[in-house]
Parts: structure tokens; C-alpha cells; sequence
């Protein structure tokens, strides 16, 4: 585990299955018509309870890419779901960046309005959409240390599912907490 303590919220990066954290928040790596799919968006689908995340999804409607909405988090140990739609990488030059830096502060910004303080996320856009690791996790690291200076957390978790991806994510948060 890779962490950093800033303005008294612990940042951490972690190997784990996001669907068993008891925290006040995880955030899902959704897609914009919140419909569930594969992934980590399946697993917290299935954790959840399939019936009702859905219908919570579908009153809801959808969420544009770059942006973020809030659900219960029904059976999962986490009181509440974000669903946080990233985007799928296409070259670089397509405001992919603006938009996964989004996805984060929109996440942040909804957790904040309902007072939870401690929030996990995965590694949002790294899979079936495609985001480069190293860049995502970049962007990762920079909107939680932003995040942290709110002082509106205690804990920010990057939950990453293999131990390579937790070492990509953990050497981004040291590099850009010393800068
Ligand atoms: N816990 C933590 N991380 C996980 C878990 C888990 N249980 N399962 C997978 N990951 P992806 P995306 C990691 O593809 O790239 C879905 O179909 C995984 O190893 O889930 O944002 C949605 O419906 C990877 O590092 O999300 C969208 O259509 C990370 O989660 C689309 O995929 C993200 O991979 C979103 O694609």
C-alpha cells in the first residue's frame, strides 16, 4: 500500500476488490446510460443487488462522460454508489484527459455535497475503455491531492485490481505529491 497525508485526509492505494470496501463511497466506472456492463461496473452491479441498482439507475436516466451521479449502495457493504462515467481513449487528442480529470471532480464534488468522507475509486477508463495506465493514473493521483486540500475527506482510496496496477497508480501519487 502506497499512501500520502494531506491536510488530514489519508490518501491510499490499495489492491482489493472495490465491492467489499466499507466505505462511505465507492465510485463505479460506469457508462453514460448508467445501464450497468462489464468490469468493475458488473461486479458493483452484481454486489449491489442487480434489480435494485438498476432501477435506481434507470429513474436517473444517464450521465454525460466527464460527469458523475449518486445512487445507494443497496447491498454493498459502501453506503452509496458514484457513478462516474470516464472517457474511452481514442488518441490523446480528444479532451480524454479534461474529461477522466472530470469524472474524478465530479465524483469528489458529489461526495462532498453528501458529507461522505471516505471514498474509494477504481481505476476509471483503464479497462475496456483504454486510457493509458501511466496517464491515468497521473490524472488519478492529481485530482486526489487536489481533493484532499478541501479538507472535506478523511480517506481517498485508489482501489486498483492487480498488484501492477497498484504499482503504476502508487508511483504516480508519490510523483505528484512531491511536486
Ligand atoms: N474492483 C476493483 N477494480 C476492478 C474490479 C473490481 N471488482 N473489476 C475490474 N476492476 P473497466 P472502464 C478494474 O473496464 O475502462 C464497463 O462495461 C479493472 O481491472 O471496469 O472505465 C462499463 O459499463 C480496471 O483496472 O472500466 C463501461 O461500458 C478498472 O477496474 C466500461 O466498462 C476499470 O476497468 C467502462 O470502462
Amino acid at each position: 500500500m502506497t499512501g500520502s497525508d494531506r491536510d488530514g485526509t489519508r490518501i491510499a492505494v490499495i489492491t482489493a476488490d472495490i465491492t467489499t470496501l466499507d466505505v462511505d463511497a465507492v465510485v463505479n466506472a460506469a457508462n453514460q446510460g448508467l445501464k450497468g456492463g462489464g468490469g468493475v461496473d458488473g461486479a458493483i452491479h452484481r454486489a449491489a443487488g442487480r434489480a435494485k441498482l438498476r432501477e435506481a439507475c434507470a429513474a436517473i436516466g444517464g450521465c454525460p462522460t466527464g460527469d458523475a451521479r449518486i445512487t445507494d449502495g443497496f447491498d454493498l457493504p459502501a453506503r452509496h454508489i458514484i457513478h462516474a462515467v470516464g472517457p474511452r481513449w481514442k488518441d490523446g487528442t480528444k479532451g480524454e484527459d479534461d474529461l477522466l480529470a472530470g469524472a474524478y471532480r465530479a465524483s469528489f464534488a458529489l461526495a462532498a455535497r453528501h458529507a461522505l468522507r471516505s471514498i474509494a475509486f477504481p481505476a476509471i477508463s483503464t479497462g475496456v475503455y483504454g486510457f493509458p495506465k501511466d496517464r491515468a493514473a497521473r490524472i488519478a493521483a492529481t485530482e486526489c491531492l487536489i481533493a484532499a486540500e478541501s479538507g472535506a475527506f478523511d480517506a481517498i482510496l485508489l482501489c486498483c485490481f492487480s498488484e501492477a496496477d497498484a504499482l503504476v497508480y502508487g508511483k504516480a501519487l508519490e510523483r505528484e505529491a512531491e511536486r
